[in-house]
């Protein structure tokens, strides 16, 4: 397995849930073969809607005052940050109402963020021409990769409130990543760096099977 160690999560994942996936992904588990690349229905195949917002992480889940919150934004780019809550709440307020699609199945349809978008932090930290990557690092040790041009998506956000209220710490609040049109995986929650890079760097799920990418609508739950 990938070298986890460095970062203190092994021995703290739920080994056998990890394994578990892992079988999922062997046996392309809920692939219909009929990928959506029109976007033609609402929900993706394979996808069934659910009311209420599952919580998936690797069981590991930090508690993390807004007060003592910050993200490295660095890597790759001209102006490196180290961004707080208060600098984070100063700039521009981004906010959408989007569906989200976990790879375990569950589609959950208007979801209202408030947060920053992922534009105004390409504005300020400036990547490099080489950075064509970009590898969320959670707090507790997860990792996962999305190229810039995800990154850049109009709908890409740092969150710190779903509708209208705080985000959760179970659902990776005080700040979390959200990439709406990716699985679920992909959206970092308890975000403490962001890494532009010129490589790309297959994050926790990848390197267990899930597909470096992971369009709903493609079927892109793994490699
Ligand atoms: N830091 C961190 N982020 C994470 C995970 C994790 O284990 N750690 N799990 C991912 C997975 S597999 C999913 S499906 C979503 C679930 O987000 P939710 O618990 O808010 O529904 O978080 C993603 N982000
Ligand atoms: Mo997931």
């Amino acid at each position: 397995m990938a070298d986890d160690n460095k970062t203190g999560l092994l021995g703290s994942v739920r080994q056998a849930f990890v394994q578990r996936k892992m079988a999922r992904a062997e046996r392309q588990h809920l692939i219909t073969g009929e990928a959506d690349e029109n976007r033609i229905n609402r929900l993706p195949p394979g996808q069934r809607q659910v009311e209420n917002w599952p919580v998936l992480d690797l069981g590991v889940q930090p508690s993390i005052d807004p007060a003592s919150w910050s993200s490295r934004i660095d890597g790759f780019v001209l102006n490196s940050q180290e961004l707080d809550f208060a600098a984070l709440k100063a700039l521009p307020v981004h906010e959408q109402v989007c569906d989200m699609h976990c790879v375990t199945a569950w589609s959950r349809f208007d979801n209202r963020f408030t947060g920053v978008s992922t534009k105004t932090l390409l504005d300020a930290v400036q990547p490099l021409p080489s950075a064509q990557h970009v590898i969320f690092h959670g707090a507790d040790g997860y990792t996962t990769n999305v190229s810039l041009e995800a990154f850049s998506a109009p709908d890409a956000m740092l969150a710190y409130a779903h509708d209208g209220q705080p985000i959760t710490r179970d659902h990776g609040g005080p700040v979390r990543m959200l990439l709406p049109q990716w699985y679920l995986w992909k959206s970092a929650k308890w975000i403490t760096r962001i890494e532009f890079s010129d490589v790309d760097k297959p994050g926790f799920w990848e390197v267990r099977g899930y597909h470096n990418e992971g369009d709903p609508w493609g079927e892109e739950r793994y490699s």
